[in-house]
Order: structure tokens, then sequence, then C-alpha cells
């Protein structure tokens, strides 16, 4: 459809200034739940528009690092109320672009203030150690360092609060960034970076180039003087890019896939389990990491638990992420939704019991987006595909098990090890399971999702690659070590071997 008014064309962010890519070049960024409207054109950048943003942000290394962490610390304290401010508005932008319903990007743009503040808070602790030397009249400590440039990758489904888990930290240890927002939802990113610009961060040391990975992505990872590198997306592309990453020994912190799981235990609220399950589970269209996509229920309560489960997800109402009463919006983009597509077909051809949903929404309201039924599989084995591989979408399997054992079993029983959570009132079962389940994070009588920011994120196996990011863990990756002795003796004094 025409638009009276020319479409906004967003440009690059490249020391200090808003400026064109070297292509020349930009691309659509339209709205999954109604793909005529275009919420702006984005600059498709080059490998010389990465390098360039680079260079900016090395340059402004050399100042940045020495500014004192709690003066930082006062510019995020600014951008945190910045983004309070204009939080409605950056919700409605990011529904807009990423299709989630207002209450969810809300929360998104929540969880970037709170790891705003979070991180402002650090300013002022960034706390290393002071200990006893071993020997008389030295003094021994350890400092944090920053690292210098930070390349930042990040995925279109939490399009504010992810880059902030990454920028947020970064900046405060005294590291500079230069970040490619996913191509999905770039004018989030747009909004966080703005704000922190207005909020005094300095020339280069926050730089934004929109464009593909394949160009962009590649070249910050390829680029030398780029010595950290935080991504999150998927599991193929974290291969790629650890691989680019090791010859010269980048710090590399990878986020990726998922097949999270809740186990609902005989002795369950399974009311509370059922909440749990269908917010796990469709909240995001079931397009998160730690979306729950495999739900392990006791074989005694198992008929129990479907029936409710279905009919829950049967009344579920899909549409556009603005209208108040929608619950879950569209997928992302074509190619998810054909994904979603392909692995309902792959499951009815395993023999998994279609339960509810798997098709596509189309026509009236749906005619022009990207919409799909939730879609829940039962009877399914732990084998299944649909059961071993991340689908990032509203597809939901139902796997029975005997008992606690088999349960986890099954939830340890796939190459991801994000998010894993139990429905059980029996405290010995809740401490067995927080042990025994191989994952980065577990919950207790709550769904897989719901990360707060001053805890670790991340997981095990194919998830990540030891990482974690938010809480200190991100502080952690984004500084290293400094160890610092002082002698003080005015004599040579020789660590183990004077100390006796
Ligand atoms: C993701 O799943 O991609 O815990 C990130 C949560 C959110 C973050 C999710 N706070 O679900």
């Amino acid at each position: 459809m025409a638009t009276a008014v020319a479409p906004r064309i967003f440009k690059n962010f490249i020391n200090g200034e808003w400026v064109e890519s070297r292509s020349g070049k930009a691309y659509e960024n339209r709205n999954p739940a109604n793909t005529d409207e275009l919420v702006g054109m984005f600059a498709s950048s080059t490998a010389e528009d990465a390098d360039a943003a680079v260079d900016a942000a090395k340059e402004a290394y050399k100042s940045w690092r020495l500014v004192p962490a709690p003066k930082r610390a006062e510019i995020l304290f600014r951008a945190a109320e910045l983004l309070v401010q204009r939080k409605e508005q950056f919700s409605k932008d990011m529904t807009r672009e990423m299709g989630k319903v207002l209450a969810e990007t809300r929360g998104d743009v929540q969880e970037a203030i709170d790891m705003t503040y979070y991180m402002a808070g650090e300013g002022r602790r960034l706390f290393g150690q002071t200990t006893p030397s071993e020997l008389p009249n030295k003094f021994a400590m350890s400092m944090r360092q920053s690292v210098g440039v930070c390349a930042m990758i990040t995925p279109w489904n939490f399009p504010m609060a992810i880059p902030s888990w990454k920028i947020m930290p970064a900046l405060i240890s005294g590291n500079t960034v230069v970040i490619k927002p996913a191509q999905d939802t770039p004018l989030s990113v747009y909004n966080l970076v703005q704000v922190l610009t207005e909020a005094g961060v300095p020339r280069g040391v926050l730089n934004l180039v929109g464009g593909s990975g394949s160009t962009v992505g590649a070249a910050l990872t390829e680029n030398r003087d780029v010595p950290v590198v935080s991504f999150t997306g998927s599991t193929e592309v974290g291969r790629v890019i650890s691989k680019t990453c090791a010859p010269d020994f980048k710090h590399c912190s990878l986020e990726m896939g998922g097949k999270n799981i809740i186990v609902v235990m005989d002795d369950a609220n399974l009311d509370l389990a059922v909440d749990g399950a269908v917010w796990g589970g469709f909240g995001t269209t079931g397009q998160r990491c730690t979306a729950a996509s495999r739900v392990a229920v006791h074989k005694s309560v198992y008929n129990e638990f479907v029936s409710r489960f279905v009919e829950r997800v049967k009344s579920l109402k899909v549409g556009d992420g603005l209208d108040a009463s929608t619950e879950m919006g569209p997928c992302i983009n074509e190619a998810q939704l054909k994904t979603v597509m392909s692995y309902v077909e792959i499951g009815k051809n395993e023999g998994a019991k279609l339960l509810t949903g798997g098709n596509r929404l189309d026509g009236g309201v749906y005619a022009k987006g990207w919409f799909h039924e939730p879609t829940v599989f039962g009877d399914c084995r732990p084998n299944m595909r649909i059961a071993q591989e991340e689908i990032f979408g509203p597809v939901v399997c139902v796997i029975p098990i005997h008992d606690l054992e088999d349960a986890i079993d099954v939830a340890n029983g796939v190459p991801y090890g994000l998010s894993a959570s139990i429905y059980t009132r029996n405290v010995n079962r809740a401490f067995q399971a927080t042990r025994d389940l191989y994952t980065g994070i577990v919950y207790v009588n709550a769904p897989t999702i719901g990360a707060e920011t001053h805890l670790p994120f991340g997981g095990t196996k194919q998830t990540g690659n030891g990482h974690r990011e938010a809480a200190i863990a991100a502080i952690d990756f984004f500084t290293e070590w400094k160890t610092v002795y002082i002698d003080y003796s005015d004599k040579l004094q020789r660590a183990q071997i004077d100390n006796n």
C-alpha cells in the first residue's frame, strides 16, 4: 500500500554522528503483524562501515577507559531515567517491529531499565580483592581492567533487553562498543543508542552499524582491533563466530539455542502448572531462547494436565500485539513462520499427536502478517525431532514421564541446557531436580522464563560457551583481572622460597 509520507531513514551511528552507509543502500523494516506497515528504512552497511565504527571505538577507548567508573555510572543513571520516561513509546515501537504484545515489550524495555540502573550501581563497586601477601612488607590486590572495543551482535526476540545486557556492563567497565542489531528489530537499538547518547556517552564510545550478519557481523568479528565479541543468536552462527574469534583469542561470549522443559510431577498444583506451561510455551510466540517448548508430565496426571492445557491454549487470542486483548503475536518473519510450519509436518510424520493448532493463520485480520496457531503435540517421545530441536515458535511438545529420574533423563537428553523447571510440592524432589538438571537456569514452581537482570543468565552444552550474561558474571566477561603486588621491603623477596 502506498504511503503518503516518505519513510524515515535510519542511519548508522559512528563516532558520535548519524551517517549514511557507504553502500548508499537501506533495507525495509516491516511490521510482522501487518507487512503493509513500514516501520522505517535502515542502513544496509558494508564491511568498511563496520571497520570505521571499530576505528572510532578504538580511538574513543583511549579516554573512556580513564573516566572514573562512578562518572561513567552517572551517564548510565541518566540513560535509565530517559528510558523510564520513554518506556511507552519505545514499547510501541518494539511491538511494531517485533510483533510481541505490548505487555511483553513493556517488559523488554523494563529489563533494559533494570539492567541500566543495575550496571550504573556497579560503577561504585567493580570490586577487586586485597589480601595479605605471604611475604612481609608486601601488598597484594586484584583489580578489574577494561579490555577495549567490544563487538555485539544481538537478536530480534528481545530487541532492547539483550542489547542492554551487553552494552551496560561493557560501558561501565570502561570498554567501547560497536553494536550490530538484528535486521528485523533495529529500531529498538536505535532508541537505546539515542538515549545513551543524550545521557552523555561521549563520541565514539558507542557505535551502531546496521545490516546483515554475513557482512557487518563478519567484519566486526574478523577485525583485529576487536578483542571482545558478544553474540546472542543461533547455535549455527555461534559456531562460526567462535571459529572466527579463535585464531586471535578474542574473548567470545555466545548465548545460543534452548530446548527448555517444564516437568510436572504428580503432586504439582496443576492449575499453576498449566498457567506456567501456557506462559512459558506461548509467551513471545514461543520465540524465546528460554521458551518452554517441552512439557514432561507424570503419567498419573497426564490426561488431566493435557486436557486443561489444551483447553487454555485453544482460547489464546492471536493477533496484533498493539491490541490490548491480544495474547500472542505473530512470528517475526516469513522464514520463521515457515520453520514453524515445517516442524509441524515433521511432528505429524514422527507420529506425535497434534492436540491443537498446527496451521498458519491466514485471511481476515491475519492476511498481512506471519501468524501461526498456538500448537500442542501430545504423546511425544523424547527423541523425536520436535522434542530435540529448537523450533523458536508457538509449538509445545508434551512428553509423558514415569518418575523424577525419568523426567531428569528426558530434561537433560537434549543438546541444549538453558532453562528447566519443575512443578512439585515435594521439597525433596525440588532440591533433587535443582541439583540434577544440567542447565544454566532452574525454576521451581515457575515456568522456564522470567530471568532477572541481577542474576547470571546463560546455559550449558550447546546453549553457550561457559560465559554468563547479566549480574556480576557480565562484568567478569567484559573485564580482565589484573593482579598487583607492591613490595615495600626494599629488598628482593622471593615468593614460595623466602616465606618459610
Ligand atoms: C530469551 O529467552 O531470549 O527470562 C531472553 C526471560 C527474559 C529474557 C529471555 N527475561 O525470559
